[in-house]
């Protein structure tokens, strides 16, 4: 499983606080939590706090200058994208482009460009559909596009895109049927992400509903996922779910991990 840490995300009071202060201590803080935690990749986001790439780029060098980790840029912005890719140590993950044109002609040469890897997020000019015909649809227009520009589509992560259960409720199960097509949209086979926590926002039982959650995904295909890294129960449910997928091999070590 590819854990990218939620973490580092302006939605939170102490990140918000930390970037309008350029103070770098909370950010080195959970990004040395997260590393520590087994992280893949280190989501940076700065969501409405600033729409300059220099202060994306700032966030970026904060954090690696404590891990080494590889950076997923945060932004549906080509500009602070285009800076922030340049302060990248190795190749992110560029999180994230949607099926629209313009939003792909631009996000997709960056990516070739630095050998990245791109979520695509099932979304067009008229919305994200509800159903998961269409988002499989837009699906493939990503791949399409990737192969076109030369990025390889096991660089490219689908996100079917989780909605707050509370206010959304009949789209859990369409996100689990979206899961399951998107590995036969392409050889080799692209990735499949999601947001985890925007499952239970608002919801009393966060963690439990989380953690349910993730292993239906894992068991709809779900190979990677952008979560609480430090939800101890939940890193032992991805363990679970994998060995129950057959993905790893049950040994001893299983039961201290
Ligand atoms: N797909 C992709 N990228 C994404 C998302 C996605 N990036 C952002 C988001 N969704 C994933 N990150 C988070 C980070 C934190 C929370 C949810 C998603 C979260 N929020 C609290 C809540 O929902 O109650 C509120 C924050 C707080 O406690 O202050 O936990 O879907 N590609």
């Amino acid at each position: 499983m590819i854990i990218i840490g939620e973490r580092i995300n302006t939605g939170f009071k102490d990140i918000k606080e930390a970037v309008m202060a350029h103070d770098p201590k909370p950010l080195q803080e959970w990004a040395r939590k997260q590393a520590a935690a087994g992280c893949d990749y280190i989501d940076v986001n700065l969501g409405a706090v600033s729409s300059k790439g220099s202060d994306m780029a700032w966030m970026i060098e904060q954090v690696q200058a404590v891990v080494d980790t590889p950076i997923s840029i945060d932004t549906n912005k080509e500009a602070i994208l285009a800076e922030a890719i340049k302060a990248c140590k190795k190749p992110p993950l560029v999180n994230s482009t949607t099926a629209a044109q313009a939003k792909m002609d631009a996000f997709f040469p960056i990516v070739a460009d630095y050998h990245a890897s791109i979520i695509g997020l099932p979304i067009d000019e008229a919305g994200t559909p509800k159903n998961a015909e269409k988002r499989v649809e837009l699906a493939a227009l990503l791949l399409a596009k990737a192969m076109e520009c030369g990025v390889p589509t096991d660089h490219v992560f689908l996100d079917p895109i989780v909605m707050p259960l509370k206010f959304l409720q009949d789209q859990a199960k369409v996100v689990l049927e979206t899961a399951r097509q998107y590995p036969l949209l392409a050889d080799p086979a692209p990735h499949i992400v999601c947001g985890l926590s925007n499952i239970s926002n608002k919801t009393l039982h966060k963690k439990l509903i989380d953690r349910t959650y993730l292993a239906m995904l894992i068991g709809a295909g779900l190979d990677a996922v952008i979560a609480d890294a430090m939800d101890v129960e939940l890193r032992q449910t991805i363990l679970t779910a994998e060995l129950l997928m057959n993905r790893q091999i049950y040994a001893d070590s299983y039961i201290p991990a």
